[in-house]
């Protein structure tokens, strides 16, 4: 450290680890769980690299101990975990049976999370909409149907968990829902205009809609909370939203420069802008004109001041080049180009595996200044963080239990986060490290790894801690003040 001075996080911050359902539980057609749009996903030759599934996953639904005993040594604090619908309704909707066993699942989960002294943050959606709903309805597209089914789903988990979860995750990430779901097609349900992708779908329209119903749905469920839990149960709800920095490509124009807040207004405030300031973003309306969703009272009413917290995924940067034509129908980005490196060739960061994620800690603490300036300060939990490491699957195990390369990341960008807290005023209070283990990573299958321990896929989902699993602790123990 030399002279630096260490900036600090606050004595009660909260720290430990995410994972989602579809991507760690496996056990897909156990005890009564119905499919979701990811198990028919998957299930389309060519969409999963590898041609994988969550069918096994890291087999979480059987290993609920070992992931426990994992926490523990880790000396984690918190776990976000996702709660699979379809194992609670397994048709979804708000009159079909309530599955007993899949609530048991969870409850006793929760039970033993909190025994073992670790504080659960539940997500209730991490995109495994229940495909019944998809197929009855449209799912996400359908917004009565959607709303009025998520409600429902809402409630009855508020219900069975009672006091015992105090920080609740409507819904994870609803720009991957809307645009890799919806307009790119590269996640379920595969909708695309691209004809090459699939027949289906118009991503110049969908993904608003899309977005849109997720914010009614969210609203909705916030107000269930309020009204109907939160005196009791004393918790807190919010939305979580990923977004990363962005950098101009060429600071010297203007227009790309001005095209950065413009890309972080199309990922992230398409959605906190609602919720914080009643309304869509300018740049939005400009752009997207009617296809853009309205906003009846109702909806906004529900959607405005939404948040108990505002949920931050985060984990890299990107040069951002201004596009000069017209935007194409089908853009989401705010007509521009996201680039891995600048005009003078400058890379945002180190390769991962992860064509998206290069690493730039500084971006971190630039993200959280942006938002807690465009948001009024709100509280704010990281609820993932984290990064794959180049070539990680092919190495032999013992090079690849030393993941240094992770461990710095961690160490830069909870540094970051706490200089964003020392020296920024921005008032974050939680950091979930993605993940505690290596899972199904989506279109990407297993052959990318985001775990802070390894998984052995062909023995037994053997767990083996990583060296960056063991030291977030340390990295932690250096930033937070102690009482
Ligand atoms: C997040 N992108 O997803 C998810 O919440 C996790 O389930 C996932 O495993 C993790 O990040 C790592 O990927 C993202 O293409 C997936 O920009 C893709 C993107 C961003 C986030």
């Amino acid at each position: 450290m030399g002279s630096i001075v260490q900036s600090t996080l606050p004595s009660d911050f909260i720290w430990g680890f995410a994972t989602a359902a579809y991507q760690i539980e496996g056990g897909f057609n156990e005890d009564g769980r119905g499919p979701s749009i990811w198990d028919k996903f998957c299930k389309i030759p060519g969409k999963i690299a590898g041609g994988g599934s969550g069918d096994v996953a890291c087999d979480s639904y059987h290993r609920t101990h070992e992931d426990i005993a994992l926490l523990k040594t880790c000396g984690a604090q918190a776990y976000r975990f996702s709660i699979s619908w379809s194992r609670i309704i397994p048709l979804g909707g708000r009159n079909d049976p309530i599955n007993k066993k899949g609530l048991q699942f969870y409850q006793k989960f929760v039970n033993d999370l909190l025994d073992a002294g670790i504080t659960p943050m539940v997500t209730l959606f991490h995109w495994d909409v229940p495909e019944e709903l998809d197929r009855r309805y449209g799912g996400l597209l359908n917004k009565e149907e959607f709303v009025a089914d998520f409600s429902h789903y809402a409630r009855v988990i508020f219900e069975a968990f009672g006091s015992k979860v105090k920080h609740w995750i409507t819904f994870n990430e609803p720009w991957c829902s809307s645009v890799l779901g919806y307009n790119t097609g590269a996640f379920a349900p595969g909708r695309t205009s691209d004809r090459t992708i699939s027949d289906v779908g118009d991503g110049s329209t969908e993904p608003w809609i899309v977005g849109h119903n997720i914010l009614i749905a969210h609203g909705a469920a916030v107000k269930i909370y309020r009204d109907e839990f939160k005196t009791q149960d004393g918790g807190e709800i919010g939305i979580t939203l990923n977004g990363d920095w962005a950098d101009p490509w060429d600071p010297e124009n203007p227009a790309d420069v001005e095209a950065c807040d413009r890309k972080i207004e199309f990922a992230i405030s398409w959605f906190a802008d609602p919720i914080y300031h009643g309304k869509y973003p300018d740049s939005m309306i400009k752009q997207l004109g009617n296809r853009l969703p309205s906003w009846t009272p109702e909806e906004i009413a529900l959607v405005h001041g939404s948040n108990d917290f505002y949920g931050m995924n985060h984990y890299c940067a990107n040069y951002i080049r201004a596009k000069t034509g017209e935007p194409e129908l089908d853009d989401h980005a705010g007509n521009l180009e996201l680039l891995l490196e600048d005009k003078y060739g400058h890379s945002v960061g180190p390769i991962t595996q992860s064509p998206w994620l290069r690493p730039c800690a500084i971006g971190f603490r630039k993200l959280l200044k942006w938002l807690s300036e465009r948001y009024g300060y709100p509280k704010i939990y990281v609820t993932e963080n984290g990064t794959s490491v180049l070539g990680e699957n092919d190495m032999p195990l013992e090079q690849l239990l030393d993941d240094e390369f992770r461990v710095q990341y961690f160490r830069d960008y909870i540094g970051a986060m706490a200089d964003a807290y020392t020296l920024d005023g921005v008032n974050v209070r939680a950091y979930m490290a993605w993940s505690l283990m290596d899972n199904f990573e989506w279109a990407e299958g297993y052959e990318t790894r985001f775990g802070v321990t390894y998984v052995d896929y062909e023995n037994d989902q053997k767990r083996i801690p990583k060296k960056s699993a063991m030291s977030i602790r340390n990295i932690f123990e250096t930033h937070i003040e102690k009482v």
